[in-house]
Order: structure tokens, then C-alpha cells, then sequence
């Protein structure tokens, strides 16, 4: 099964994370930001991820960060150590571009392969026209997906642009979605090593 539950306490953030790869998109999400639920369960609906979210802390800026660290935990554990048989047959490489009426995301992420711990690194090329966008600033964007791709050892690239900043972010998370739910599919057709 490739599943992963990953709890975290510390002093300003109390997260856990139940994740299934093989899942259907079906959500159980609650950070008390609601913007930032929104984004969560629109990424498990389109990368047809089985998520529950539970977290809470003392500053949005806190959760937001420690959602991407135990979600990023919860992905490196979902897809397998790195000499199991079912991390050297995903996929390993993904990407998607979504548009939501004026605006448009395009994200590609490489998860790490064969014999791989896979590589860390995130681009992120969106300007903001506004410091905040309903209950979150725009700035805890990047931050989130940075976290997230350190503590799962991805890569992620993420560029939009667009008019309307609550279109923009959403075509983003729906973007990644779908390209880490490519990214981490099974390919029967590759050989694993005996
Ligand atoms: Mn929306």
C-alpha cells in the first residue's frame, strides 16, 4: 500500500497527515485557514489523492509552512524507500498546464527514480499583484510548495500568470496535482532489478 501517516508537534504547529497515492481524491481537510483548505482539497480532488488534513498553530505563516513539511514527509514515505520495487517503477516525472479562465499554471516536478533519493530543488516564477488573497498572503505560496519539495526530495518547477490572484493560486495547486499524480503512477513497463 502506498500510504503514509505523519504526525508533528512542536512548539507553534500540531499537524498530521494521512495520505493515499492510490486514492480516488477523497478529503478530510481542516488547517482553520480557509483559503488554504480550499487549495489542499482542490490538489487531492485533481491529483485523485486520498488526503486528511488536520492542523492547527498559532500563525498562519507556522501552519502553512508545516503543512508543506508533513505533506512533503507523508509523499517521501507514500512512494517507497529507494530500493522498493514500487518507488523504482513510478513514473517519476510529471507535469501539467491549467488554465482557470484567465490565468495559467504550468508545473513539472521530477519525484526521483531508480536508485535515487531524488533531487531538491524548487523554482517558482509567479508575480503577485496583491500581498494577500482571502485569509492568506500571497507570499506563504512559494513558501508552501518550497517545504513541501524539501521534505519529499522533489524537484518542482511552477511558473503563472494571470489577472486574478484566487485563479492563479488555484491553477497552481491544480497543476501540481496533476503533475505529481502522473509523477507517481506505476509503470508496469519498467524492469527492476533482481
Ligand atoms: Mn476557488
Amino acid at each position: 500500500m502506498r500510504t503514509a501517516s505523519i504526525k508533528r508537534k512542536t512548539e507553534e504547529t500540531n499537524i498530521g497527515v494521512e495520505l493515499n497515492l492510490d486514492g480516488v481524491g477523497t478529503q478530510d481537510i481542516s488547517t482553520r485557514i480557509k483559503f488554504f483548505d480550499h487549495m489542499l482539497a482542490t490538489f487531492s480532488r485533481h491529483g485523485f489523492f486520498d488526503m486528511v488534513v488536520k492542523a492547527e498553530g498559532d500563525l498562519n505563516h507556522h501552519v502553512i509552512e508545516d503543512t508543506g513539511i508533513v505533506l512533503g514527509e507523508a509523499f517521501k514515505k507514500a512512494i517507497g524507500g529507494v530500493e522498493s520495487e514500487e518507488r523504482e517503477k513510478t513514473v517519476r516525472f510529471g507535469y501539467a498546464i491549467i488554465p482557470m479562465d484567465e490565468s495559467i499554471a504550468r508545473c513539472a516536478v521530477d519525484i526521483g527514480g531508480i536508485g535515487g533519493e531524488g533531487r531538491c530543488y524548487t523554482v517558482f516564477e509567479v508575480d503577485f499583484g496583491k500581498e494577500k488573497v482571502e485569509d492568506i498572503s500571497t507570499e506563504n505560496i512559494s513558501h508552501f510548495i518550497n517545504s513541501f519539495a524539501t521534505h519529499a526530495n522533489f524537484t518542482i518547477h511552477v511558473y503563472a500568470k494571470g489577472e486574478n490572484e484566487h485563479h492563479k493560486i488555484e491553477a497552481i495547486f491544480k497543476a501540481l496535482g496533476i503533475a505529481l499524480d502522473k509523477a507517481t503512477r506505476i509503470e508496469e513497463r519498467r524492469k527492476v532489478k533482481d
